[in-house]
C-alpha cells in the first residue's frame, strides 16, 4: 500500500483565509464558526503540512489595536513554535475594506493607491515578522466595470509605480522577498486587469526591477479564462518566474469556485503534477482552496487532507507513468527524433538549411499513434490516475499487471 501520508518536506501550504474560510459566500451567510489562527497552525500541523500563508487581515483584524495586535502575534509566534509550521508567503488584503472598491493600487484617487502602497508595507513588516520569503500581489478589485471611467493605460502605469516602489523600499529595509503575482480574468471585478500568466510574464519585464518579480499562478483563474493552465505554468516556468502557485479545483465557465485540488479536472490536475515533479519545482504547493459551504468544521480538515492526499497519489502516477515501458515506448515513437536541425544561428548552417532536400509527404504520413494509446493494456492508467484507490477486481487488475 502507498504511502500517502503528507509531510513538511513536500512542501504543502494553506492559507489562513481557506481553513479558516467560515463558509459565507455572495448569497449566504458563514455557516461554520470562525477559526482563530492559531488553531489552523496547530491542526495543518498535524495534518503534516509545511505551511501556513495569510493576509494581514487574516491575522491581526483590520482596524485592530497596536494591544491586540502583539496579543495575536504572540500567540502566533507560540502556535508557529510549538507545530514547526513555517510562513513561507505573506500578502495583504487590498479587495476587502470598502475604501478598494474601485481599486488599490489602480484607483483613480492618488490618496486610496498610497493607502493600499502603505496597507503592503506594514503587511510585508507582519510578513517578515514570521520569516515569509515570498510576497504576493492578487490584484483582486485591480479591474473595472465602467472602462469610460479611466484610460486603460493608467492602471498599467499605477500598478507599476506601487510595485516599483514598493521593491524598493523592501530592499531598502533589507526584507529579501520576491514578488509574486496573481493573475485572475474576473471576479470580484466585471475585469481585471492583468489577467492571465502571460500578462504578467510581459508586465513584469516593464518595471524597475523584474529580477526578484515573478508569478503565483492559480489553477482556477487560468481555467477560468479557459486557458490550459498546464501550458501556462509551463511558460512561468521556462522564464525562472514559478516562484509560488496556487492549487485548487475548478470547472472550465463557471465563477472561481476554489474548489479541493483533484475535485475537477484531474487529467489537468495529472499533467501540472507531472510538470512540477518532472522539472524539480522547488517552492511550495499551496493549496488557495475552500472546503465546500456544506462542510462542517470537522469536514473542513478532511477537505485540506483531501488536498495534500490528491497531490501525492497524482505524484506517484506520474512516477508509474514515467517507468511505464508501453507509455514510454509511445512516447519514444512520437517524440524519439531529438535533434535539433535548426540550432544557434551560423552561416554555414543557414547556407545548408536552405540546401537541405525534405520528403515532405514521408513527413506528412508519420504516423501519430495518440489514439492506440487508450486500447494498450496501459491504457488504464488514465483510469488509475484518478487520486482514489481501486476497490475489488479493478485493485486485483492493477495489482497483477
Ligand atoms: C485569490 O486567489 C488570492 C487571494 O486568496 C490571495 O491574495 C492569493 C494568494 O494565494 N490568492
Ligand atoms: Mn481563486
Ligand atoms: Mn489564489
Amino acid at each position: 500500500m502507498s504511502d500517502y501520508t503528507p509531510r513538511p518536506e513536500h512542501k504543502f501550504t494553506f492559507g489562513l483565509w481557506t481553513v479558516g474560510n467560515p463558509g459565507r459566500d455572495p448569497f449566504g451567510e458563514p455557516t461554520r464558526e470562525a477559526v482563530n489562527p492559531a488553531d489552523s497552525v496547530r491542526k495543518l500541523g498535524a495534518l503534516g503540512a509545511y505551511g501556513v500563508n495569510f493576509h494581514d487581515d487574516d491575522l491581526v483584524p483590520f482596524g485592530a489595536s497596536s494591544q491586540e495586535r502583539e496579543r495575536i502575534i504572540k500567540e502566533f509566534h507560540s502556535a508557529l513554535d510549538e507545530s514547526g509550521v513555517k510562513v513561507p508567503m505573506a500578502t495583504t488584503n487590498l479587495f476587502t475594506q470598502p475604501i478598494f472598491k474601485d481599486g488599490g493600487f489602480t484607483s483613480s484617487d492618488p490618496k486610496v493607491r498610497a493607502f493600499a502602497v502603505q496597507k503592503a508595507m506594514r503587511g510585508m513588516e507582519l510578513g517578515k515578522e514570521f520569516g515569509a520569503e515570498t510576497y504576493v500581489f492578487w490584484g483582486g478589485r485591480e479591474g473595472s466595470e465602467v472602462d469610460a471611467s479611466k484610460n486603460p493605460l493608467d492602471p498599467l502605469k499605477w500598478f507599476r509605480e506601487a510595485l516599483d516602489f514598493l521593491n524598493a523600499w523592501q530592499m531598502e529595509q533589507g526584507f529579501g522577498y520576491r514578488f509574486a503575482l496573481e493573475p485572475k480574468p474576473n471576479e470580484p471585478r466585471g475585469d481585471i486587469y492583468l489577467a492571465t500568466t502571460g500578462n504578467m510574464l510581459a508586465f513584469i519585464e516593464t518595471l524597475a526591477h523584474p529580477e526578484n518579480v515573478g508569478l503565483n499562478p492559480e489553477f482556477a483563474h487560468d481555467t477560468m479564462a479557459g486557458l490550459n493552465f498546464v501550458h501556462q505554468v509551463a511558460q512561468a516556468m521556462d522564464a525562472g518566474k514559478l516562484f509560488h502557485i496556487d492549487l485548487n479545483g475548478q470547472k472550465p465557465g463557471r465563477f472561481d469556485q476554489d474548489l479541493r485540488f483533484g475535485q475537477e479536472d484531474q487529467k489537468t490536475n495529472f499533467f501540472l503534477v507531472k510538470l512540477l515533479e518532472d522539472n524539480g519545482y522547488d517552492n511550495p504547493r499551496h493549496f488557495d482552496a475552500h472546503a465546500l459551504r456544506t462542510s462542517n468544521a470537522g469536514d473542513v480538515w478532511e477537505f485540506a487532507k483531501g488536498c495534500m492526499r490528491t497531490y501525492l497519489i497524482l505524484k506517484e502516477k506520474a512516477q508509474r507513468f514515467n517507468e511505464d515501458a508501453e507509455i514510454q515506448g509511445i512516447i519514444q515513437e512520437l517524440n524519439g527524433d531529438t535533434q535539433s536541425l535548426v540550432g544557434a544561428y551560423s552561416k554555414e548552417g543557414a547556407d545548408k538549411l536552405m540546401a537541405q532536400k525534405f520528403d515532405v509527404a514521408a513527413l506528412t504520413n508519420r504516423p501519430l499513434p495518440y489514439e492506440s494509446w487508450i486500447n494498450s493494456s496501459s491504457s488504464c492508467c488514465w483510469a488509475c490516475v484518478r487520486p482514489v484507490n481501486h476497490r475489488g477486481t479493478e485493485a486485483r487488475r492493477h495489482r497483477e499487471r
